[in-house]
């Protein structure tokens, strides 16, 4: 049996989706005439306290065309250097939409709300003007760390008093709600936009929300359709979004348990340093440096043992749980990962 914990990416749908799948009424959704993407775009903007939503095919599409319903080409967007916006994306803010990232450092999954404050450029004839200020929670390459509401708001403050409109990349921000019991709306309070998931630990097969004000979200369809992205009967999709919606969202809390007991372990290993402490979701980074072996070394080492895990060179290895890993998943995984580890 191979454990494949690459990304939560990997869920297939449930039955109940493949059933909601057979019955959703459906329309071409480009007129606007698929009801179920309607009902499931309503959801979405009203579980997250925004006007309207809009279905699109990934979280990078939504990431993009909510770049692009915020600015005009040339604008400049401040990133996180290690959000997935910018580090993932293979540069589609630059490639289709004209702008310009200026990337600021992270500390360990959070901004500084002071060098956020400093990168914001001031007026003057030789820059880009300075546009959309992107958050990521939970944040993805610092191990799926949330980011406290009170830094979140602040980061906010800080672009809309300079006159910054905010995107949260929120692809796993359902996860930062079970673990902290604060409901998604309270981040999206401060965004102007957010993006969210439905194709990672909520288990759909396709699919990605991005929820905004109404004249945001009409601009936003037009994007998504320009670059490709107008389905016609996407119900199917819409379908399976509105029982992840119903249904998915708190056994979330099951992955959580399950990094934090796969971190525990691991970091009884003398071959990977890990911090428990910061394992607050679904995600578990640990840093195989004592090993002296290459990130492709130690990843082959795994899967020859039958766990699948993806890199990041030169030193991290990065776990993440998701519907189809156990508790007893997790600890054959924990007794196959020493195995291949046992000769270092
Ligand atoms: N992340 C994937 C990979 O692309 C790395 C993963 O396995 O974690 N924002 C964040 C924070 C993400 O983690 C991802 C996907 C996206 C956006 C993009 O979503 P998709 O893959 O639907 O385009």
């Amino acid at each position: 049996m191979i454990i494949n914990l690459r990304s939560d990416t990997q869920t297939l749908p449930t039955d109940a989706m493949l059933e909601a799948i057979r019955r959703a009424p459906l329309g071409d959704d480009v007129f606007g005439e698929d009801p179920t993407v309607r009902k499931l775009e309503d959801m979405a903007a009203s579980r997250l306290g925004k006007e309207a939503g809009l279905l699109v095919v990934s979280g990078t599409m939504g990431n993009l065309v909510s770049l692009m319903a915020h600015s005009n080409r040339g604008d400049e967007v401040i990133v996180d250097v290690d959000s997935h916006i910018f580090y993932h994306e293979v540069g589609s803010m630059a490639a289709i939409a004209g702008l310009m990232p200026m990337p600021v450092r992270n500390h360990d999954g959070m901004l500084d709300p002071d060098e956020v404050a400093a990168a914001i450029r001031k007026p003057n004839i030789h820059y880009p003007q300075p546009r959309i200020l992107c958050l990521e929670n939970t944040h993805n390459r610092s191990g799926g760390r949330i980011i406290p509401l009170d830094l979140h708001k602040k980061l906010c403050d800080i672009a809309h008093e300079r006159g910054l409109k905010v995107h949260l990349d929120g692809a796993r921000i359902f996860n930062a709600e079970v673990a902290t019991g604060i409901p998604a709306s309270e981040w999206a309070k401060d965004a102007d936009s957010v993006m969210f998931c439905l194709s990672k630990g909520l288990s759909c097969p396709i699919g990605s929300l991005v929820v905004g004000d109404s004249e945001f979200i009409a601009k936003a369809r037009r994007y998504r359709k320009q670059i490709g992205g107008g389905m016609r009967q996407a119900g199917i999709i819409a379908a399976c979004g509105i029982v992840a919606l119903e249904t998915m969202v708190d056994r979330l809390a099951e992955d959580h348990a399950n990094a934090k007991h796969l971190a525990q372990a691991l970091a009884e290993s003398k071959c990977f340093r890990v911090d428990v402490t910061k394992v607050e979701t679904n995600m578990v980074y640990v840093d195989h440096s004592p090993t002296n072996l290459s990130t492709e070394e130690v990843l082959s080492r795994l899967e020859k043992q039958g766990v699948l895990a993806s890199g990041s060179p030169p030193n991290r290895i990065r776990f993440v749980t998701h519907r189809h890993i156990e508790r007893s998943m997790i600890k054959e995984a924990v007794s196959r990962i020493k195995r291949a580890m046992e000769s270092v």
